[in-house]
């Protein structure tokens, strides 16, 4: 099993401290996004989507789309669960994560590749090209403050995002504040759940290690 990653992304990242909350080893092939390697005929065979992260298992079968690779890690090695143990909680991870990925990861990612000067022309992940529109930033920044004060209102009564147990939803709201940061939005200092939450995670080992 190889995963295709480029480690300083946000979307890579997600898979990255699955894997190291899981304790597993998986095999890496860098793919540098500076240089476009995602866009070459040889990437795009494995991946017609063109992103990072990308599992590649034994049989040849290429798995795109962090859900999709968490899932697949997930039923594949289950000690150390990221998806809680009963249906509920497994509907509520599923819920939180997606949340998180699609109010605060995208936002954020609407300013950057809407305002990057590298990404001009790629304001969109994929095979094709798309023009920048300065509004969608302007939208982003104002999603990314209201992602911080909606996940902080939720951690005043949960401990982590699904609820009273650790699990990949926390690990994608880590990596969107993180990210936040690329775009200079900093969690606010008045969040105080959200803050605690974060110096919580920066505890664990596999957080340990991260930069940012
Ligand atoms: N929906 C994808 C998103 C993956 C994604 O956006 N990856 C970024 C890195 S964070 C990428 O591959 N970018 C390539 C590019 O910008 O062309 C997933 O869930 O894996």
């Amino acid at each position: 099993m190889k995963l295709y990653t480029y480690s300083i992304a946000p979307n890579p990242q997600r898979i990255e401290l699955a894997i190291a909350e899981k304790q597993i080893e998986i095999a890496r092939v860098q793919v540098d996004l500076k240089k476009g390697e995602q866009l070459s005929a040889a990437y795009k065979q494995k991946n017609p989507h063109c992103d990072v992260p990308m599992l590649e298992l034994p049989d040849g079968t290429c798995i795109s789309q962090v859900p999709a690779i968490a899932s697949y890690l997930e039923e594949t090695f289950p000690a150390r669960p990221l998806f809680g143990s009963t249906a509920k909680q497994k509907a509520q991870v599923i819920m939180w994560e997606h949340l998180c990925a699609i109010d605060g990861l995208q936002a954020v990612g609407e300013v950057l590749r809407n305002t990057a000067k590298a990404m001009e022309n790629r304001a969109m992940v994929g095979p094709h090209n798309y023009a920048q529109v300065p509004a969608l930033a302007e939208r982003g920044r104002a999603r990314t403050r209201n992602f911080f004060a909606d996940l902080d209102k939720r951690l005043q009564g949960s401990e982590y995002v699904a609820g009273d147990f650790f699990s990949m939803a926390d690990i994608t709201a880590w990596v969107t504040c993180n990210f936040a940061g690329w775009i200079k939005e900093f969690m606010p200092a008045e969040c105080s759940a959200l803050q605690a939450w974060h110096q919580r995670l920066a505890l664990r080992p596999a957080f340990n290690s991260e930069q940012g």
